[in-house]
């Protein structure tokens, strides 16, 4: 998710936290030598990935599914669009994998929730960007999370970057094809520290808030989970890193640049914070947030508290920024993905 970018979630819980997100110039290298780009071939087999993805609220988002594009290290086996409005979702995905010559990779739409809130002026920031892209019948995500979980039974990574209401929805149709994911990296959560700075206390995150019903059905799912809390996702993108953006030009990095300034337009926040990146990152190398056993548990309200009892998450609670930049920089900056067929709309 997202930090509450948008006015719908300030709203919603900034007086309840009144949280500041912290807006530090981190200092990590542009291009780092921890972390290079395997070619193709040269590595491991690439992990099988799908991303469930609320892509056009905040903005972390599309750098997240940019940077596992762009990622030799990963298999991206689907998109899969949740919460809100699914369909401009996936119409947006589309757009996305269609400007960076991915059209392999399929987009399916998720449960739509719009019956169930009032979006805010800001909830869906990007939809100019969206609505100009071509609009096209999609797949049930839930139906092809399950088909996939099950043709390549404990083989996929589930990288979950939205609200659980897919997850939860494939749970409830196939408990034991979704036991067939190998695990789940999830941006969610808030174990110690809430929105803003450190020793801020715990918040309800948004992705476990919007639904926690759903969220507590993944923690009893059975799958093994990598929980990548607020503790350690608050990373801010920074004016910098925004400006090496501007001296290269690929869609990607145009469309980061301009999904950026309708963020903006919509919330107010200056610059990303990259929350659903650290779970891409995670995925690709564990080192850039390593982490530790935890009991978590889910309460109604969505706060997810470190309970005595078996671990049943492991929950990264420290944000790594410098790793976490070695490895995305190159990523974002190095990349050349581009489309060979027009995509918007006549
Ligand atoms: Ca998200």
């Amino acid at each position: 998710m997202g930090r509450y970018g948008g006015l719908r979630r300030l709203t919603a819980f900034a007086a309840a936290f009144g949280f500041a997100v912290a807006g530090g110039c981190l200092t990590a290298q542009v291009s780092g030598t921890g972390h290079t780009m395997r070619g193709a071939g040269a590595g491991p087999i690439a992990e099988k990935v799908i991303v469930d993805t609320d892509i056009g609220d905040d903005i972390d988002d599309v750098f997240a599914l940019g940077v596992a594009l762009a990622s030799p290290e990963l298999k991206v086996l689907g998109v899969t669009s949740a919460w809100g409005d699914t369909e401009l979702r996936s119409r947006m995905l589309d757009r996305i994998l269609c400007e960076t010559g991915r059209e392999d990779v399929p987009v399916s739409t998720g449960v739509s929730t719009l019956a169930r809130h009032k979006e805010g002026a800001a909830a869906f920031s990007q939809a100019a960007w969206a609505r100009a892209g071509v609009e096209r019948k999609h797949g049930d995500a839930v139906a092809f999370l399950l088909e996939q979980a099950r043709a390549h039974p404990k083989e996929i990574t589930l990288i979950a970057i939205a609200p659980l209401t897919n997850i939860g929805a494939a749970i409830d149709r196939d408990p034991a094809g979704f036991r067939m994911f190998k695990r789940v990296v999830l941006m969610g959560g808030s174990v110690y520290r809430g929105y803003g700075a450190k020793g801020t206390p715990a918040s309800a995150e948004y992705n476990i808030a919007m639904d926690p019903e759903a969220a507590r059905k993944l923690f009893n799912s059975g799958v093994p989970i990598f929980m990548m809390p607020l503790d350690s996702t608050q990373i801010d993108f920074g004016a910098g890193r925004m400006d090496s953006l501007v001296r290269i030009s690929t869609p990607l990095t145009d469309a980061i640049q301009v999904l950026t300034a309708e963020h903006r337009l919509a919330s107010e926040w200056p610059t990303p914070t990259l929350f659903d990146v650290v779970p891409v990152a995670y995925t690709i190398d564990p080192l850039t947030c390593p982490v530790t056993p935890r009991h978590i548990e889910v309460d109604e309200k969505g706060y997810t508290r470190a309970t005595p009892g078996e671990p049943n998450a492991e929950v990264c609670l420290e944000e790594h920024p410098e790793a976490f930049y070695s490895l995305v920089m190159p990523r974002l900056l190095e990349q050349r993905m581009v489309g060979t067929r027009a995509c918007l709309e006549r």
